[in-house]
């Protein structure tokens, strides 16, 4: 059969030999401008993007959210409307191993999901256990520390991990979790998930909920004993890369059953439990399971590097209807994460299909290496503007979940005392501070600004501005600015 593929390099030129490089005759030396020699050499070397800090050991799949359960009493979020459906991709993960370790590690594993829903895309970053070992993320770089490798011999170190835990009391409920049956998981398909934090969720009416997300696996629980999971750590370090995988490929779609804890705000303060302190669970007896829908992974990636390695999960991906809640581990990672995404990956991550928004993206972003997408020319890159640029709306937007901590969270500037305004110092400025010399030459270079091309559209406007800060300035521009059109 004829091969009609032909080789190209990186930018589509075709390819004389992918076997020999160019050299002065059979025996002589490489010559430099064999580029295609050259690109392949210096693209190899640049493959790796670091690894994630954490979690770097994972895979993952493409599938939907199917909300079959009305719980638009609780939160007016687009995508747990009932019947709707939301494209989805979620990665599953050890937590302290690094890329080559093996699957079967003790370890509680992530389960970070990331739905594209109609209002930009939210990330459920989670892990299957609904508690964890600390409960201020000030502590989480000395134990993430304490779980990796001794800085001398670089080897991992169950001295340093339980001195660690014995010496933070709350770590006891995740490490029983840890040390129980859940650490290790058969296989990615038969464990839970679990949001983990308190989260909120706000309805149509602005009435707020605290809420706990729970994903039960439809397989089933199933796990391994320590005895084999040592001993697949040696055979089969990748067993659950490869088990997601195949069931996928042989359409035996995983799926989880989610699920929701409803707590009224009004009963926080008064619950035996710290209800946002992430190493407790709320009983199920006092808040009992409320469905919601079905989660199913059902599309492998097409390319694990592009679409796995580079996702990008953050708590900060958040849509209007659900919002955060005074857990300070949640309050840290919604920083984090998206500023690991911009060191691994680049500060367009969000631009790569896998972590790109299916809704239409309206940001003043822009440049920064690798830009892909853009504005369309038209559109001004500053707010305000006067051009039809777009503009935020506390309405649309919601109010990022803030929760009443004695003051009610508002966007409203700071508090202005009594001489608090934004053109008086500037007044001062122009008229105590500066000589006539140093006004004179403010006039002419905001008259030669003005005139260097700003819209006339605008002229009104500035004069306005100009008189807020002094009237006699403004005039001298106003005149400037006239004699010159
Ligand atoms: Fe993470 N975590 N984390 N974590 N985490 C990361 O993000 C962090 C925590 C979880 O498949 C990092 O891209 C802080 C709890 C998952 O890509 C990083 C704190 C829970 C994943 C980070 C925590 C998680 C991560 C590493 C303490 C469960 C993998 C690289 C406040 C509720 C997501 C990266 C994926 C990844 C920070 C604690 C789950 C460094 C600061 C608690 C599933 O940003």
């Amino acid at each position: 059969m004829t091969n009609t593929r032909f080789t190209t390099d990186d930018v589509g030129n075709p390819v004389a030999s992918d076997d020999d490089s160019l050299t002065a005759g059979a025996q002589g030396p490489i010559l430099l401008h064999d580029h295609y020699l050259v690109e392949k050499l210096a693209h190899f070397n640049r493959e790796r993007v670091p690894e994630r800090v954490v979690h770097a050991k994972g895979s993952g799949a493409f599938g939907e959210l199917v909300v079959t359960e009305d719980v638009s009493a609780y939160t007016k979020a687009k995508l747990f409307q009932r019947g709707t459906k939301t494209e989805m991709v979620a990665r599953f993960s050890t937590v302290a191993g690094e890329q080559g370790s093996p699957d079967t590690w003790r370890d509680p594993r992530g389960f970070a999901l990331k739905f594209y829903t109609e209002d930009g895309n939210y990330d459920l970053v989670g892990n299957n256990t609904p508690v964890f070992f600390i409960k201020d993320p000030i502590k989480f770089p000395d134990f993430i520390h304490s779980q990796k490798r001794l800085p001398a011999s670089g080897l991992r170190d169950h001295t340093m991990q339980w001195d660690f835990w014995t010496l933070r009391p709350e770590t006891a409920h995740q490490v029983t979790w840890l040390m129980g049956d859940r650490g290790l998981p058969r296989t990615w398909r038969h464990m839970d998930g679990f949001g983990s934090h308190t989260y909120q969720w706000i309805n149509a009416a602005g009435e707020r909920f605290w809420i706990k997300y729970h994903f039960k696996t439809d397989q089933g629980i199933e796990f391994l004993t320590a005895a084999e999971a040592e001993v697949l750590a040696g055979t089969d370090p990748d067993l659950h890369r490869a088990d997601l995988y195949q069931a996928i490929e042989r359409d035996e779609f995983p799926s989880w059953t989610l699920h929701v804890q409803i707590m009224p705000v009004a009963e926080a303060d008064g619950y035996r439990f710290n209800p946002f302190d992430l190493t407790k669970v709320w009983s199920q007896k006092d808040y009992p399971l409320i469905k919601v829908g079905t989660m199913t992974l059902n599309r492998n990636p097409r390319n694990f590097f592009a679409e796995i390695e580079q996702a990008a999960f953050a708590p900060s991906n958040i849509v209007p209807g659900i919002g955060y809640s005074p857990d300070k581990m949640l309050l840290g990672r919604v920083f984090s994460y998206a500023d690991a995404h911009r060191y691994r990956i680049g500060a367009n991550h969000a631009q790569l299909p896998v972590n790109a928004p299916r809704s239409r993206v309206d940001s003043y972003s822009q440049d920064g290496n690798m830009a892909y997408s853009f504005n369309d020319p038209g559109t001004p890159v500053y707010a305000p503007n006067s051009f039809g640029g777009p503009h935020a709306d506390a309405e649309r937007a919601g109010d990022d979940g803030l929760w009443t901590f004695g003051a009610e969270a508002v966007r409203a500037g700071y508090i202005r005392h009594p001489e608090d305004d934004d053109f008086g110092q500037a007044g001062t400025l122009v008229r105590e501070v500066m000589d006539d010399a140093q006004r004179e030459r403010l006039v002419n270079n905001i008259v030669g600004h003005v005139l260097g091309g700003t819209s006339e559209s605008l002229y009104e406007r500035i004069f306005e501005y100009w008189r807020s800060i002094d009237a006699e300035l403004a005039k001298k521009v106003e005149e400037g600015v006239r004699a010159g059109v």
